[in-house]
């Protein structure tokens, strides 16, 4: 007697698991692999990963593009629902360094819910760490990474929505010489791919249209102390200081420049768009210009609706790739959803979300209109020219480029 009893009621719940499953649209032959990934189980789970800096120097910015990606995913979990899935975030903390990167990415790779990563913040962890998410066909969707290796590498998985590197530096150096006048410019760089890729094209673009450059010194990530290159810059008499690299090295350069009376426009990449630069350098940023891949929220109706919602739900102001998170994960959702659709509703598997996240045309973010071209760059990324006339953040827009 107890053994029918237990054999209905096991028979009655494995219908009801059957049927629950048929609902779904989850495909089971996937879901047998699913076992070992943690927290959710079932059929139905699509995870989304974010890797970011959410530790160290670059965290402000990196915590800004995660918030932005949780509150994108957060937005559609009814529509997946209504698809059959459940979406769930895994936020992924890079701490801005190419080990962690690639460790996570590995435990990303093993973990078979997850279809996407929104990430990263810096370029020298992207570029290592996409490496691994190709071996396992993950999509990666890239706020931020301006470095032109990024996408260059040609790998099928790796996306970005903001513009490249040899646009940016040009694109300054145009300004810097066209608008600005300066005609002989001193040039310092982080050595990271990010910083020291955006020094060389703004060079290239400075020496191009006839302006000498007059220095290009290296400093390290971590360092505290310009003086030596500072002083350098002094004995140089540049018009123009340009520095490509992060917030955090680039706000105490500033005040130390300013410090020892360097007082001609010091310019620098996207690398410095963050509120911090202004925390860290205080009064010392004004006459600071800078490029950035990012456009102001402020713009569109539904950026400034996004910028009032990430306040409201995280009682903090965005940061300039706080809509960039945003629109990434957007755009990953959305291919994942095409993919869902072309595969019969059921769950698709990874390399099918790749190919319909680089198949996705004419997605209209917040901030940005996203069309990836064949090596997975934005056609739509623009590059943006700010200028601090005040220790406030957002800077004030001076120019917007297209692409030609
Ligand atoms: N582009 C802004 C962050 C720096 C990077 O790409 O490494």
């Amino acid at each position: 007697m107890v053994f029918k009893k237990t054999f209905s009621i096991l028979a009655t719940a494995t219908l009801a698991v059957g049927l629950l499953a048929g609902c779904s649209g989850g495909n089971k032959d996937q879901n047998a692999s699913n076992g070992g990934s943690g927290g959710s189980s079932g059929s139905n789970v699509i995870k989304i990963a974010t890797q970011t800096p959410l530790s160290g120097g670059s965290a402000t910015l990196g915590e800004s593009i995660k918030l932005g990606a949780q509150l994108a995913l957060e937005e559609q979990q009814a529509n997946f629902e209504k698809l059959g899935f459940k979406l769930e975030l895994v936020p992924y903390d890079d701490q801005g360094d190419p080990k962690k990167g690639v460790a996570n990415a590995q435990l990303i790779g093993a973990d078979k819910q997850i279809f996407g990563v929104v990430g990263h913040l810096n370029s020298g962890v992207a570029i290592p760490s996409s490496e691994i998410y190709e071996k396992y066909s993950i999509p990666m969707v890239s706020p931020a990474n301006t470095a032109t290796d990024v996408t260059d590498r040609g790998l099928k998985t790796v996306n970005r929505i903001c513009a490249r590197d040899d646009f940016q530096g040009p694109a300054g150096a145009k300004f810097a010489i066209e608008k600005l006048g300066a005609k002989k410019i001193f040039i310092i760089q982080d050595k990271t791919a990010y910083g020291s890729g955006l020094a060389e094209a703004f060079k290239k673009g400075a020496e191009d249209l006839g302006a000498q450059v007059v220095g290009f010194e290296g400093i390290t990530v971590g360092e505290k102390d310009f003086n030596g290159v500072l002083n350098q810059v002094l004995a140089k008499k540049p018009d123009l200081v340009y520095f490509g690299g992060l917030y955090t090295e680039g706000g105490q350069l500033i005040k130390q420049a300013r410090d020892k009376g360097i007082t001609v426009p010091i310019m620098g990449g996207d690398g410095l768009d963050s509120s911090t630069l202004v925390q860290i350098a205080g009064d010392a940023v004004k006459n600071v210009y800078m490029t950035s891949a990012a456009g102001l929220t402020t713009a569109t109706d539904a950026g400034k609706q996004f910028a009032e919602k990430y306040k409201q739900k995280f009682g903090k102001d965005i940061e300039s790739y706080s809509a960039y998170g945003y629109d990434s994960m957007g755009v990953l959702l959305k291919g994942i959803e095409n993919a869902i659709k072309e595969n019969g509703n059921k769950l698709p598997s990874r390399q099918q979300v790749a190919e319909g996240v680089r198949k996705v045309q004419e997605y209209e973010g917040v901030v940005t209109k996203v069309s990836f071209d064949e090596k997975g760059d934005n056609k739509y990324a623009k590059i943006y020219i700010y200028k601090f006339d005040e220790a406030k953040y957002p800077a004030k827009l001076e120019d917007e480029v297209s692409k030609q």
